[in-house]
């Protein structure tokens, strides 16, 4: 679906001020059975689970273990949005693009744990993060989100550090931005948030899933991440995920950097 520039500066602009932003109907009900069928059966699979940073509930680095995934990466109708939103022909692809069940149901944000021991780059004028999140089901009704966030949180200094106080976060601004199948849910990196518990009790919605991954406007800031990454002991499962070649090479063919 394309959709107007008109509604697609209103986009723009409530990322800008509230932190994040929803496209509708990026993709089709078939892409979203496509995704759900595909890795249900990896998430379920007791040799899957078993891999560097999967467990029942998560599955990392999807685009570089699954090729059957990788279409996802390349979707033009996304990789639209993303290119107009971080201003620049090649988005860049930050390490690694996983798939969560229920996850982080507590107040945080993306920046914390680097910020925390010292990185800045990502409050510079000119730094652009981004979270894409694709859920696999409508989150309507009862909790009527996926996603808890606090809107406008992305402007101030960070809530959450000292880390040891994070636990004690109380949202100023908390909305649960409504989401159905095929919608894009981005928002900035900085930006307070939590997971909200699925409706998998209700008829027809299954087992709450979501796809998350990350982009930045300028190769530099994916090295600094992943220079962090690299570098801590918080995050070991992160340690040396390397794409494969031939997923840099096809990403670079589709106008995506991958590193
Ligand atoms: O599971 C979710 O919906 C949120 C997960 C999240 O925010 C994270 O892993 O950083
Ligand atoms: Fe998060």
């Amino acid at each position: 679906m394309s959709l107007s520039s008109a509604v697609q500066s209103d986009r723009v602009a409530e990322l800008n001020e509230s932190g994040y932003t929803v496209f509708p109907g990026v993709f089709s009900q078939d892409e979203i059975a496509r995704m759900r069928s595909f890795l249900e059966k990896k998430l379920d699979d007791r040799t899957e689970q078993m891999a560097q940073g999967n467990s029942s509930l998560a599955l990392l680095d999807i685009y570089s273990r699954y090729r059957e995934t990788r279409w996802i990466l390349y979707h033009e109708g996304m990789n639209a949005i993303l290119r107009r939103l971080l201003d620049v022909s090649m988005p860049v692809n930050l390490r690694a693009a996983t798939l969560l069940h229920q996850k982080s149901a507590y107040w945080h944000n993306e920046t914390m744990d680097f910020e925390d021991v010292g990185y800045d780059f990502h409050r510079k004028p000119g730094c652009i993060m981004l979270q894409t999140v694709i859920y696999l089901q409508d989150n309507v009704g009862e909790y009527g989100a996926a996603l808890e966030v606090d809107g406008g949180s992305h402007h101030l200094p960070d809530p959450f550090i000292p880390l040891a106080t994070a636990r004690d976060y109380r949202a100023k601004n908390s909305r649960s931005p409504e989401t159905r199948c095929g919608d894009l849910l981005i928002f900035d990196w900085r930006l307070a948030h939590k997971a909200t518990p699925g409706n998998e009790g209700l008829p027809g919605v299954g087992r709450k899933l979501g796809i998350f991954s990350s982009y930045t406007n300028e190769v530099k800031y994916a090295k600094l991440y992943h220079e962090f990454l690299d570098s801590t002991d918080r995050f070991p499962y992160m340690h040396g995920l390397t794409p494969p070649p031939e997923l840099i090479e096809e990403a670079a063919e589709h106008s995506i950097i991958v590193l």
